[in-house]
C-alpha cells in the first residue's frame, strides 16, 4: 500500500490532464477567443455552457502563459442590422460602450489590447467571422497571426454555430491548422452545437 502511495502525484497529474485543464499548446500556436462577452454569457443572448467556457479558457491561458491570445469581439452600433428592431434575427447585443459588449472580467486581466479584434462595427453589415475583425491598428486577425508566426490556431468561444464556426472555417481556408477545443465553447442551441461539431469533423477540423 505504502509503495502505491508514491504514484499518487502521477495519478493526480493524469486526472488533471484528462480534464484538459493543463493542456499544453504547441510553440507555434496562437489561441483565438471568440465573443466571450457578457451579452453572450449572462445578458440578452446568454448561451449554453458560456460560464463554463470562461473558466476553461482562463485555466488554459494560465497554463499556457507563453501562448499569444487574440480576442475577437462583437462590437455593434445601437442600430445594427442584425437586431430585431432593424428587422434582423437577434435581440440587441454587444453594443459598443455597454457592459454587454465587454470581455468577461475573469479574462480581462489577460487581454492585450493590440490583440483585440472588433467586428460587426458597421450598422449595415453582419460579420460572424473573426476573420473580418480589425484591431486598434486596423490590422486583420490573419495579418497578426502571420506576424506572430502562428501555424496552429486553437479556437474557443461563443457561439459554436455562428461566430466560432465562421472564424474557424475562414482560418482553415487561409491555411492555418485549426483546432477547436470543445470545453471552451458556448452555444445558442445544444442541438445546433452538436450538429456544427459534426459538420466540422466532416470538414476535417481537429476537435479536442
Ligand atoms: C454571434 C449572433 C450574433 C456570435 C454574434 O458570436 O456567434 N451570434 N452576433
Ligand atoms: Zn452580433
Amino acid at each position: 500500500m505504502k509503495s502505491l502511495l508514491k504514484y499518487l502525484p502521477v495519478l493526480a497529474l493524469c486526472l488533471a490532464c484528462a480534464q484538459n485543464k493543463t493542456m499544453k499548446m504547441e510553440k507555434d500556436a496562437v489561441l483565438v477567443v471568440v465573443d466571450e462577452l457578457y451579452d453572450f454569457i449572462d445578458g440578452s443572448m446568454a448561451c449554453g455552457n458560456a460560464e463554463n467556457s470562461v473558466a476553461y479558457i482562463r485555466g488554459l491561458m494560465q497554463a499556457n502563459a507563453e501562448t499569444p491570445v487574440c480576442f475577437v469581439c462583437d462590437h455593434h452600433p445601437a442600430n445594427h442590422c442584425s437586431f430585431t428592431e432593424q428587422g434582423g434575427p437577434w435581440p440587441s447585443h454587444c453594443v459598443a460602450g455597454t457592459r454587454g459588449g465587454e470581455i468577461h472580467e475573469d479574462l480581462r486581466p489577460l487581454v492585450k489590447e493590440e490583440l483585440v479584434f472588433y467586428k460587426g462595427c458597421n450598422p449595415a453589415e453582419e460579420q460572424y467571422s473573426g476573420f473580418d475583425g480589425r484591431n486598434e491598428a486596423d490590422q486583420s486577425l490573419a495579418e497578426v497571426l502571420r506576424a506572430l508566426d502562428a501555424s496552429v490556431v486553437y479556437v474557443v468561444g461563443i457561439a459554436t454555430e455562428y461566430c466560432v464556426y465562421n472564424t474557424a472555417r475562414d482560418l482553415k481556408q487561409d491555411g492555418f491548422n485549426v483546432k477547436v477545443l470543445e470545453k471552451g465553447l458556448g452555444y445558442v442551441n445544444a442541438d445546433g452545437h452538436a450538429e456544427t461539431l459534426d459538420k466540422m469533423r466532416e470538414e476535417g477540423f481537429t476537435i479536442l
